[in-house]
């Protein structure tokens, strides 16, 4: 397939609430999602959104270094959520040239009030959307522990649909008992999509030294180690809302991206696989996914959303 039929094959195209994707790749939280430049080249690679590093109110430097390790299998992560704070965002997103595709801006904070602010200025900035990451494994104050918990994930969810008039997505920790209701706590809240899943909590030990290699000691893995987990959240959380899901764990290839689909994604997210294969990713996704509905006479991604429940 050229190049151009990757971008505009209207047979790819998904729609997550107003956002309209011209296919179902999305760049992940936490990627290439700062810098301006940075972004361009990830939306003229073929991504059919991107969503930015999480942002807060304010700057912030993040962990000591080393931020990241690699393992078998994918690599862990303790960055520490640094970024330059919500109100440098604006700048970097005016640097993208293709302005169809979406821009969602991840978010953080540690009350229900923050969330609501940061949204409405990342609103400001141009987001299309904004992603609430109540899931970091190791964030200090906020992530995973509101994640954990149903009500503290409504409150942060309704303060921030009051206050902004851009979808909300809810980006959800794997480590629940049961990821289902706090996806239900979401949707009840207005939440229009959920994104499933952020990285799990983890560590890496240097034998020689007998330290742990992060500066934090303790982080979060990603990549295909954690793809089944991801697989098993989506498919949970597909049986228990009505709202889109976007899944987001492990996906390097287009048959985990349709996997993904089958277990009931309606459009889906890579990050550690840029690290593996490079920008190529989005495309060889999309043209996968196509042919995949050519083999199988689909007219729409929408036909493999969800089809591993059905006898
Ligand atoms: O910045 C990070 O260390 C980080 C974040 Br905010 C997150 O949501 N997930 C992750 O693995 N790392």
């Amino acid at each position: 397939m050229s190049e151009k039929m990757a971008h505009t094959n209207s047979s790819l195209h998904v729609e997550i609430s107003s956002l309209k994707l011209e296919n179902p790749t999305m760049l992940a939280a936490g990627v290439l999602g700062v810098s301006g430049l940075a972004m361009n080249r990830v939306a003229n690679a073929g991504a059919g959104a991107i969503i930015t590093k999480s942002m807060g109110l304010e700057p912030r430097r993040g962990f000591p270094n080393p931020v990241v390790a690699q393992v078998q299998g994918g690599i862990l992560n303790a960055m520490g959520l640094p970024n330059p704070g919500i109100r440098q965002l604006a700048e970097e997103i005016q640097k993208i040239e293709r302005k169809t595709v979406p821009i969602i801006v991840s978010i953080y904070a540690s009350t229900p009030e923050d969330f609501a602010a940061v949204a409405c200025e990342a609103v400001k900035s141009g987001a299309a959307g904004v992603e609430l990451n109540v899931s970091c494994p190791h964030a200090e104050t906020g992530g995973a522990e509101i994640g954990q918990n149903p009500d503290l994930v409504e409150q942060v969810v309704k303060a921030t649909v009051r206050n902004v008039n851009k979808p909300v997505f809810v980006k959800l920790t794997p480590e629940v008992t049961n990821i289902s209701e706090v996806a239900k706590a979401a949707e009840n809240a207005g939440a229009e999509a959920i994104t499933a899943i952020n990285t799990v909590k983890a560590m890496v030990i240097d034998v020689e030294t007998a330290q742990p290699i992060l500066g934090n000691k303790i982080g979060g893995l990603s990549g295909p180690a954690i793809k089944p987990i991801a697989v098993r959240c989506v498919y949970e959380i597909y049986e228990a809302v009505r709202i889109p899901i976007i899944g987001c764990g492990g996906i390097v290839t287009w048959k985990d991206a349709v996997e993904m689909m089958e277990a009931g994604a309606s459009a889906i997210q890579v990050g550690t696989a840029i690290a593996i294969e490079g920008l190529g990713v989005f495309k060889r996704i999309a043209q996968g996914i196509q042919a995949f509905m050519e083999k199988k006479g689909f007219d729409g991604v929408k036909e493999i959303v969800g089809l591993s429940h059905k006898e």
